[in-house]
């Protein structure tokens, strides 16, 4: 019976395993709207990016307004290597980001301690 019981456990651990390194999360993700000339997303800071997946539509100028509502100064900053930006993100205030959209690609941006990621697409 011990034996039985035993065994269920390991089986009910490993599909939690494979589950929780294979399965597919959710992740919330966002596209650009557009207004004339520009498109435009905000991106709410609170213990991590929301959304944290990001669509831009090619040549387009694009704005990216974060807003950290986190505490956290581990979230006061916001880092898009690729584009050579390096923002604090004041508690509270919206920061607007402006992104260069004429490369399509897949992009990351992180936190100033890169503990954080989200992702940009241009498209
Ligand atoms: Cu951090």
């Amino acid at each position: 019976m011990a034996q039985i019981s035993v065994t269920i456990g390991a089986v009910a651990l490993i599909g939690f395993i494979v589950w929780w390194f294979f399965g597919k999360h959710q992740v919330a993700s966002g596209t650009a709207k557009l207004q004339g000339e520009t498109q435009s997303i905000a991106i709410k800071v609170l213990g991590g990016y929301t959304p944290e997946h990001v669509v831009l539509r090619r040549g387009v100028p694009a704005v990216l307004t974060f807003t950290r509502s986190d505490p956290s100064s581990c979230l006061d900053r916001v880092v898009f290597p690729d584009f050579g930006i390096n923002q604090a993100l004041p508690q509270g205030e919206p920061q607007a980001i402006t992104i260069d959209t004429s490369k399509p690609g897949t992009y990351t941006w992180a936190c100033g301690m890169d503990m954080f990621h989200g992702q940009l697409v241009i498209e």
